[in-house]
């Protein structure tokens, strides 16, 4: 893979001094869904697919982009002092976005680059491919230049990219799963605080499998910041009685004897799911920790119940797709993962009946939707890197 990223780095640039290659991975999360905006729980892990970012310093001050999933658009070059969005720059505005995070703490490039971009995460699925190339970005700057930040600073400039430079006003998950990740291991992630704990992924004899519903999210965005809207409202009300900062901070107890004070229904089953999932990622990471792999199965199966019911943020095509995962012999648990509205699932799934589950539900689900789905046996990897 590296060799054959460097041949074609010469082939789009030209040949010269060999090019160092940086990867950041995609991420997929375990539960913990819509909490992190909420200042609750996250569980995700990074996956050992992810972006690649294939650079090398130029000798005048121009940045030169080019991505072997975008060739359409061609190469696109800039001058290093001025990085500004543009909306025909479409997948650039990513890199962009980060490396504006560095001019704005004060860098001046020192020399411009040549950067060759290639991702095999499936896109628009909810598995972080826009967070996955703010990282690989992230970690080529701070390499290449010398700048020492740590990881965690590089995951808070990524993520400050995506909400000022991209306009998304994501939550700190994707870039902190991405940049923290850890080989075989999932992350507890405090959203609040920022506390972090890994917990070993040991499923004895099963495997994790994403899968693609192949329903591009196209309503996410806007229902996203929706959802945004009405958890923060049900936090207003409460705070007439309530001396709290988020609703991550309440258990489902204290939220069912103040849940009155929130005066819109919805809002009000929004917030429940918000406390409730984030007390239920809690408890899956105490039955993994134990061993207990059904009884994180089932808090999985609970969480996706509470997206769709309460959240209201799974549709047609998550909903069958989950549902034809729930009737296979093998499933230990299926949720759908990431915003919602279509994008993937997750499931645990016993070794011995991974063929029959890729077959059987898949073939459900195209008799329900319509739709094919795609299927695959996730490798949990590391954080972003550079690749030596
Ligand atoms: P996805 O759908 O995977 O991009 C989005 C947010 C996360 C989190 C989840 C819901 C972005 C970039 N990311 O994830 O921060 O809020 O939804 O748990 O919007
Ligand atoms: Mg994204």
């Amino acid at each position: 893979m590296q060799n054959q990223l460097i041949n074609q780095f010469n082939e789009v640039f030209g040949e010269g001094s060999n090019p160092r290659i940086f990867f950041a991975p995609g991420r997929v999360n375990l539960i913990g869904e819509h909490t992190d905006y909420n200042g609750g729980h996250v569980f995700p892990c990074a996956l050992s697919v992810g972006t690649y970012a294939v650079a090398r310093i130029r000798e005048d001050r121009n940045l030169r982009f080019y991505s072997l999933n975008f060739k359409e658009l061609g190469m696109i070059e800039i001058d290093s002092k001025t990085v500004e969005y543009e909306k025909s720059h479409d997948w650039v505005n990513y890199p962009k976005g980060v490396i504006k995070e560095f001019l704005d703490r004060g860098l001046t490039i020192p020399s411009g680059l040549d950067i060759l971009y290639f991702g095999n995460i499936p896109n628009g699925a909810g598995l972080s491919s826009s967070a996955s190339i703010e990282l690989a970005t992230a970690v080529m700057m701070n390499e290449l230049f010398s700048l020492s930040y740590d990881m965690l600073e590089l995951v808070k400039m990524s993520q400050h990219a995506e909400n000022s430079f991209i306009g998304v006003s994501c939550g700190i998950m994707d870039q902190f799963a991405i940049g923290m990740g850890k080989m075989e291991s999932a992350v507890l992630l405090n959203c609040q605080t920022l506390d972090y704990q890994y917990s070993p992924l040991k499923l004895n004899d099963a495997s994790l499998i994403i899968a693609n519903t192949n329903k591009r999210r196209a309503l996410a965005d806007s229902k996203y910041n929706e959802r945004r809207s009405e958890c923060e409202r049900a936090l207003k009300d409460l705070q007439k009685e309530l001396e709290i900062t988020s609703l991550g901070e309440l258990s489902p107890e204290e939220f069912a004897k103040h849940a009155h004070l929130i005066s819109n229904k919805t809002d009000r089953k929004r917030a429940k799911h918000a406390v409730e999932e984030n007390h239920r990622t809690l408890q899956a990471v105490k039955e993994l920790g134990a061993g207990d792999i059904e009884a994180f199965g089932s808090l999985m199966n609970q969480s996706h119940i509470s997206l769709r019911d309460d959240y209201e943020v799974t549709g047609a095509e998550l909903d069958a797709l989950v549902e034809a995962a729930w009737d296979e012999e093998g499933t230990i648990g299926s949720r759908m993962t990431g915003a919602g509205f279509g994008g993937c699932t997750v499931s645990i799934v016993k070794n011995e009946f991974i063929d029959t589950f890729i077959e059987n539900a898949g073939k459900t689900y195209f008799e329900k939707t319509g739709l094919k789905a795609e299927f695959y046996v996730v490798a949990v990897g590391d954080g972003a890197r550079e690749l030596k």
